[in-house]
């Protein structure tokens, strides 16, 4: 198995849960924004030109949160990663896997959009603090999430690795949890995973 990289990115997460699941790869480590990631070549791997790639054998995949849940049904022949799908917290599972990408990670990058990526005459602090505005309620509907259980579905699923890393990448942007008590205590307990350290290290 292959995982095209680049750390402080979305790879952090295949990595992350290939870590949890024991499961050895190689790595093809990229810099965000470097000019390796824009080459012909790269775009024949992924046409979008970012990370995460995961190859497994004929196998390619582009998707972070696609990714987990293929990992799992291929590999996590335990079921240690997700609940079973008959349980009541599988739905509830599916739709915390899914929450990261679908609504957290659009604002996230429509707000870095407008305070990193475009030029000050071009940029909005309207569409900024909006952006800001969506994420941070996003936030607040997993605090609330949160309030009676340690990680999204229960216990620890891959679930965490998308919308939790999600939620961490906040931090990076300014977003504080003084009144979100229960995703800072979760997200104190996802650093505390070996498997995320792991992951960050690389
Ligand atoms: N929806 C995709 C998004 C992938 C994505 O946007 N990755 C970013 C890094 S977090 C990237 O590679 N950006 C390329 C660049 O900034 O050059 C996923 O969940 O995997």
């Amino acid at each position: 198995m292959k995982l095209y990289f680049a750390p402080r990115s979305r790879a952090v997460r295949t990595a992350w849960l290939l870590f949890e699941l024991g499961i050895e790869f190689d790595i093809e480590k990229y810099e965000l924004g470097a000019k390796e990631m824009r080459t012909p070549e790269f775009r024949s791997i992924n046409p979008n030109a970012r990370v995460p790639v995961l190859d497994d054998g004929d196998v390619r995949m582009t998707e972070s949160a696609a990714i987990a849940q293929y990992l799992l049904a291929r590999y996590d022949t335990e079921g240690k990663f997700s609940p079973a799908v008959l349980s009541p917290e599988f739905p509830i599972y599916l739709q915390w896997l899914h929450y990261g990408e679908g609504m957290i990670m659009g604002a996230m990058n429509n707000f870095v959009v407008e305070t990193v990526f475009l030029p000050p005459e071009k940029s909005s602090q309207v569409h900024a603090d909006r952006a800001f505005k969506l994420m941070d309620r996003y936030l607040r509907a997993v605090d609330a999430h949160l309030a009676d259980q340690e990680y999204l579905a229960g216990a620890f699923s891959a679930a965490d690795t998308i919308t939790g890393h999600a939620c961490y990448m906040s931090e990076w942007f300014g977003v504080t949890f003084d009144e979100m008590p229960n995703l800072g205590a979760y997200l104190d307990r996802i650093k505390g995973r070996p498997a995320f350290q792991k992951a960050l290290e690389l």
